[in-house]
């Protein structure tokens, strides 16, 4: 596209410091250089480029939030900003990130012994190591307390029984965080731990999910868990009951504040770059108030989601950022996000369902990042239980 940047209307990188836009800079150049001259093509093949996994990681985007152990140890909103260049080209990679730094990662750093982050971490931080998150299962995501994933003592070790479903990377991962409810600990979600599981174990099966239509370049997998012996020692001992979990879905639940914004921005780019060349009624479709109206919208919501994201990554800087705080972004991103998407579809008529243009593609991911991480509902009740101080789960 020969779209004019649409972020020069507001001067939003005036808000960000020299490191940030640093960080910024690298990301952007990481999508138009390696992601966005193969995407299509890797979406149309349902292709995951796995060699881009190192590069990621001698980037310094993976777990780059996390302090030592071979990582960044930047800010709150350095990493937001890097979510946002990669999911401008395409969520799968974003999502990448998600998982390996946000939750696989986050959950050793959070909850894990000296050892555990010892063994795991620099390799993942590098990129020669991969993780994964198994925490929903079969019947639905939403109500984790749910859970059926059992772990029982077994003389000095534990073994894991059940099974998992839309876990990313899991076929290709080396160790899955595997979230199970050890009996003895009592009922519900309070009996739920974390247990660090090669994937070479014994038991452990991951199959990719076939038939697609979202995020086709990227790996979601079912996971099977039959008999897993595990030692002791692949207990996460800093975690008991589901905040353990959940604080690492709030990680990742911040990164998609910032990255669904990346997606908007591009559906955003691309309609404008149309706008001015497709001509209609014998002029650019983008000098009719229609038009125009339409992108005035778009550019709106891009920017306030902008801010949005900014406000909330100031305040994880500064350890006030809150689950309901994130619940308002990650609705307000993903719901916008959706909805320029399909706008920005409406300004490129017919051409905008091809996948000559990154339109549909972005939308049809968007479809996947509304259902992850909390379904819009889910941050939907998490705020209506913030204001009302009423349960209606
Ligand atoms: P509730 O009783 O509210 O809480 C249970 C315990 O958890 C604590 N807690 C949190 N802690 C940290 N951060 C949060 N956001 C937390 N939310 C709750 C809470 O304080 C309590 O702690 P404690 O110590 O008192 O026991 O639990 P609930 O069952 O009422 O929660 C309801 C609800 C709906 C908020 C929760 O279940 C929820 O968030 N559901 C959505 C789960 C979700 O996002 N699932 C999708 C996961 S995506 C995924 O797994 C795939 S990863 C991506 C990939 O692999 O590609």
């Amino acid at each position: 596209t020969t779209a004019p940047r649409i972020d020069q209307v507001f001067d939003f990188d005036a808000l960000l410091t020299d490191e940030e836009r640093a960080w910024q800079q690298k990301a952007r150049a990481f999508a138009q250089e390696r992601i966005l001259p193969v995407i299509e093509e890797d979406f149309e093949n349902k292709h995951f480029r796995r060699e881009l996994i190192p590069q990621l990681g001698a980037a310094g985007f993976l777990g780059m939030h996390i302090k030592g152990y071979g990582c960044a140890g930047a800010g709150a909103v350095s990493y937001g900003l890097v979510c946002l260049e990669l999911e401008a080209a395409d969520s799968g990679w974003r999502t990448f990130v998600s998982v390996q730094g946000s939750l696989a990662m986050s959950a050793i750093s959070k909850y894990g012994s000296e050892e555990q982050k010892e063994r795991w971490l620099p390799g993942m931080a590098a990129g020669e190591l991969v993780g994964c998150f198994a925490l929903t299962e079969p019947q639905g995501g939403s109500d984790p307390a749910a859970m059926t994933t059992t772990a029982r003592r077994d003389g000095d070790g534990w073994v894991i029984d059940g099974a998992k479903r839309w876990i990313g990377l899991a076929s290709l991962a080396d160790v899955a965080v595997v979230w199970a409810r050890v009996p003895e600990f009592g009922e519900g979600g309070k009996a739920v731990r974390g247990f660090l599981v090669p994937t070479q174990t014994p038991g452990f099966t991951a199959t990719p999910i076939d038939g697609k239509l979202s995020m086709r370049a990227s790996v979601q997998c079912d996971i099977s868990l039959e008999g897993v012996r595990v030692d002791a020692d692949a207990l996460l001992p800093g975690a008991e009951g589901l905040s353990g979990p959940f604080g690492c879905l709030n990680e990742a639940r911040y990164g998609i504040v910032w990255g669904a914004m990346g997606a908007a921005r591009s559906c955003l780019e691309v309609a404008l770059g149309r706008s001015i060349t497709r001509e209609v009624f014998g002029k650019p479709i983008g000098a009719n108030q229609l038009t125009q109206a339409k992108l005035a919208d778009m550019l709106l919501e891009v920017e306030k989601g902008m801010l949005l994201a900014l406000h909330l990554g100031r305040l994880k800087e500064r350890g006030a950022l809150t689950p309901a705080q994130i619940s308002v972004g990650k609705l307000n991103s993903v719901r916008e996000a959706l909805e320029i998407a399909h706008q920005a579809r409406t300004i490129l008529g017919g051409d905008g369902i091809t996948n000559a243009f990154p339109i549909m593609r972005h939308a049809a991911n968007l479809e996947s990042v509304r259902t992850y991480e909390g379904t819009d509902e889910i941050h939907q009740l998490v705020l209506g239980r913030a204001m009302t101080g009423l349960n209606a789960f």
